[in-house]
């Protein structure tokens, strides 16, 4: 896509942040889990599930703090919507300018994205994920007292390096192009994963952390993947004086620690639910695992994990140590948890959703309010070499916004000529209103006119 290299980062703005957290607290008791293991491949590079999507992985960068849209500047976007160009991330001002630059080919951050930074749903008391991640915070502080240290407002614009260098993953690799990644130009990146902090917060000289913030990514559109979600990222070091009475090796020890750890963390929130290990692949873990739950008739992977490469622990002040690491997406859990069906309702506004949900009340199940129907439209045109899905999902998230509710690949083929032929079927769905058939056609004809425009098919 872009290509990469000419402005510098945001200095200014990283500079200005401040690393906050709060400490917390750990004592630990074994549970016996309902876990069972199976093999499959890992995720990172290769999804096993069927999908075409490439798995993403997140990055890092610098930390600042969370946000309160406060500026009176205001523009308005295509939509008609009103959308602050200022925001105050924890005393930092971000300008919209900073983070979207259409004329810019090192960005790729449109204005939808640049409306969420700031929001951190997982710091809202009666939010869904603030229920989950004070939940999961509970689990560690009873289990470990005073040894975890939490942070979860650290800065989602984060450097090149924290994202992908100093977690090893390879610059071939497919979560750093522009098709995966958010790029505000081609040293900054919003953060894809909270394992961009790993390293800094070594460097810090912590060695127990949860990291909980808002991770980036461009994906599919479905009931389960959102460009913007939340992860809480677990770190555990440990010395030869933890591993050297067990009489197995640091590494075995790490792993052991990091499954009983996980599968008494999966217990303390679900009790009994169907749930399995699969074998998996990150660059930052050897050996690497995924957790998936079985939810609404599928396997759905909830986190990855593993234990951490020795390199990262070498180069950031921990030689001699292992440690374990794990990643969990906060909205796929909570989806199992409060019966939520779909990831858009994370951020409804609507009364119907938020008055549901209140601080300390975990599994309350979502009452679904009244189901409107959906639209189906569908889309053919013959691509190019430069086509992506992510770049499709991408023009019609930015035109029909949260009424795409899916869009799916329905028929490929390729004629004798070697033209590849795509259709795709958009599913348009409000969660509060009944949509008419002429907004539908208006989005639909939108849709037409700017995927032929912007990426360089012939519609059929
Ligand atoms: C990672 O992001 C790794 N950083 C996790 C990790 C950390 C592994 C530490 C090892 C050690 P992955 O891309 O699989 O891995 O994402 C982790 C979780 O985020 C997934 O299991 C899933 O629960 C959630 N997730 C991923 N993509 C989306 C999305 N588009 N929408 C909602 N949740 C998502
Ligand atoms: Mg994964």
């Amino acid at each position: 896509m872009a290509s990469i290299g000419r402005q510098a980062p945001s200095i200014s703005l990283i500079a200005q942040c401040k690393t906050r957290f709060n400490q917390v607290v750990t004592s630990f008791s074994s549970t016996s889990s309902p876990v069972v293991h199976s093999r499959s491949f890992s995720i990172f590079s290769v999804k096993r599930t069927g999908t075409r999507r490439a798995a993403t992985v997140g990055l890092g960068f610098n930390r600042w703090v969370s946000t309160v849209p406060v500026s009176p500047k205001k523009t308005r976007r295509k939509t008609g919507e009103i959308l602050s160009t200022l925001l105050e991330v924890g005393g930092v001002k971000i300008s919209r300018d900073d983070v979207v630059r259409e004329n810019d080919p090192t960005n790729n951050v449109p204005d939808s994205i640049f409306s969420k930074i700031g929001l951190q749903l997982h710091r809202r008391d009666n939010h869904p994920l603030g229920i989950l991640k004070q939940e999961i915070y509970s689990y560690f502080d009873n289990n470990f007292p005073g040894l975890f240290n939490k942070f979860d407002n650290l800065c989602p614009v984060v450097s090149v390096k924290m994202n992908f260098d100093d977690v090893l993953v390879p610059h071939d690799h497919v979560s750093r192009t522009y098709n995966d990644t958010y790029y505000i130009n081609a040293e900054t990146v919003l953060r894809c994963h909270t394992s961009a902090h790993q390293a800094e917060l070594l460097r810090e000289g912590h060695s127990y952390f949860l990291v909980t913030g808002d991770v980036y990514r461009r994906d599919s559109v479905d009931s389960t993947h959102y460009p913007v979600f939340h992860q809480m990222e677990g770190f555990r070091v440990f010395t030869p004086v933890d591993w050297e009475a067990s009489g197995v090796d640091g590494t075995s020890y790490a792993a052991m620690d990091l499954k009983k750890t996980l599968e008494g963390l999966a217990q303390h929130l679900f009790g009994n639910v169907e749930m399995r290990w699969v074998d998996a692949y990150f660059p930052f873990t050897d050996p690497s695992f995924e957790l998936e739950i079985y939810f609404q008739g599928n396997w759905m992977e909830v986190l990855g994990c593993g234990v951490t490469e020795q390199k990262i622990l070498i180069n950031n002040g921990r030689a001699g140590s292992t440690a374990w690491a794990f990643g969990l997406g906060l909205e796929r859990l909570a989806m199992v948890l409060f019966d939520i069906p779909d990831i858009r309702l994370f951020w409804s506004s609507d009364l119907r959703f938020t008055s549901q949900f209140s601080s300390g009340q975990l599994g309350v199940k979502f009452k679904s309010f009244s189901k409107f129907p959906p639209c189906y439209k569908d889309i053919s045109f013959w691509i190019s070499e430069s086509f992506t899905e992510n770049n499709f999902c991408e023009v019609v998230r930015g035109i029909a916004g949260d009424l795409a509710e899916q869009v799916s690949l329905i028929d490929s083929f390729t004629n004798k000529k070697g033209m590849t032929s795509h259709c795709y079927r958009i599913t348009y769905r409000s969660m509060e209103r009944s949509l008419t058939d002429e907004e539908i056609n208006e989005l639909q004809g939108r849709v037409r006119d700017e995927v032929e425009n912007k990426l360089n098919v012939t519609i059929r």
